[in-house]
């Protein structure tokens, strides 16, 4: 049984990430405990603040950000964090040379009923020379980042991680330890399985609409072969079967708000995701362009996301070049 530090070590992680990641997982450690509490802890239901995004935060998702900022924050090789639940970037005392961005507890509507629910995180180094705490610090590239991942609290807690070394995913023991349990994760290039949301079909452009009917007509259609349908409503449960057994994820734009790119946020949904699904073989794309190559204008700008095994990203890109050219 190998645990995460020496695991790390052994890969000749750079020694300051190591630190900055054990930390991350003191807080996510928990995290996990006040989930495991749930009910008892009175930390369930919702609070009465609406975060910048202009959701109603649940008590768990306060909870949450305040334990990892705080531990984050603490650590001297920490420059600043990123939250989904803070307006504005948070800054320490330290000029560490780390910045990170994560989204405290994703999936929180699924906290009251009580399925999985997880942190996503990203870590970037902060451009040199130093700026005096500037937003700007953090607008980055998600090919820029040297580490990401997501600590899913499912029946086990369990740590996907890539320092752009491949992914390797650890579960937590009674002992407060990440163990290492899977070592280098490669996504199945063709799968059987996709997650979309369907309530929103009507509002997706065309090109989406024409995929998703061709899956669902199964081997009478053009696909030729039946899919089957997942949609848990937790981008980091989704992640993890893609990252497990293959498939294709997506929460395309539509045209609710035409001027929104997508729901889900760049930096610390959408980029920590890629990162994990590229080094795992997989493709992270908005139909249109590699999520890890968009240049960020905001620490809150949404994108459109489609991950997932590889042939069958290529052949979603497809019906979309298709689309522009009609
Ligand atoms: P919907 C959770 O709020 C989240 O950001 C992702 O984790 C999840 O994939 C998506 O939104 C679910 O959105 O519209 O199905 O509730």
């Amino acid at each position: 049984m190998q645990l995460l530090s020496s695991f790390l070590k052994h890969n000749k992680t750079d020694q300051d990430l190591v630190e900055v990641i054990e930390v991350l997982m003191i807080a996510c450690k928990e995290v996990a405990l006040q989930l495991r509490e749930g009910a008892l802890a009175g930390v369930l239901g919702t609070s009465t603040l609406t975060n910048v995004q202009g959701e109603t935060q649940k008590k768990l998702d306060i909870v949450s950000n305040d334990i990892i900022k705080k531990v984050l924050l603490d650590n001297r090789l920490v420059r600043g964090v990123a939250s989904e639940e803070e307006d504005k970037p948070v800054w320490g005392d330290h000029d560490g040379r780390y910045l990170i961005t994560f989204d405290p507890l994703d999936g929180s509507s699924n906290i009251d009923i009580n399925v999985s629910v997880g942190t996503i995180f990203s870590i970037l180094e902060a451009p040199k020379p130093w700026a005096k705490q500037d937003e700007a610090e953090f607008l980055q590239a998600g090919r820029r980042q040297v580490a990401a991942g997501y600590v899913l609290y499912g029946p086990s807690a369990v740590l996907a991680l890539t320092t752009g070394k491949g992914v390797n995913m650890f579960t937590l023991a009674h002992t407060g330890d990440f163990i290492l349990t899977e070592e280098n994760v490669k996504v199945p290039e063709e799968t059987a399985e996709f997650a979309i949301n369907m309530s929103n079909q009507r509002f997706w452009e065309p090109a989406m609409q024409s995929y998703i009917v061709d899956l669902i007509q199964g081997e009478a259609g053009p696909r030729e072969k039946n899919y089957n349908m997942r949609w848990v409503a937790s981008m980091v449960a989704e992640i993890h079967r893609l990252l497990t057994r293959g498939g294709i994820f997506t929460y395309p734009w539509d045209s609710r708000d035409p001027k929104k790119p997508g729901k889900l946020r760049l930096m610390y949904e959408g980029n920590p995701m890629g990162m994990l699904i590229e080094q795992a073989g997989g493709g992270a794309t908005t139909c249109y362009e590699e999520i890890l190559d968009i240049e960020p204008g905001d620490i809150h700008q949404r994108v459109s996301v489609a991950m997932g095994s590889k042939k069958e990203i290529e052949t979603l890109k497809a019906y979309h070049r298709t689309q522009a050219k009609n």
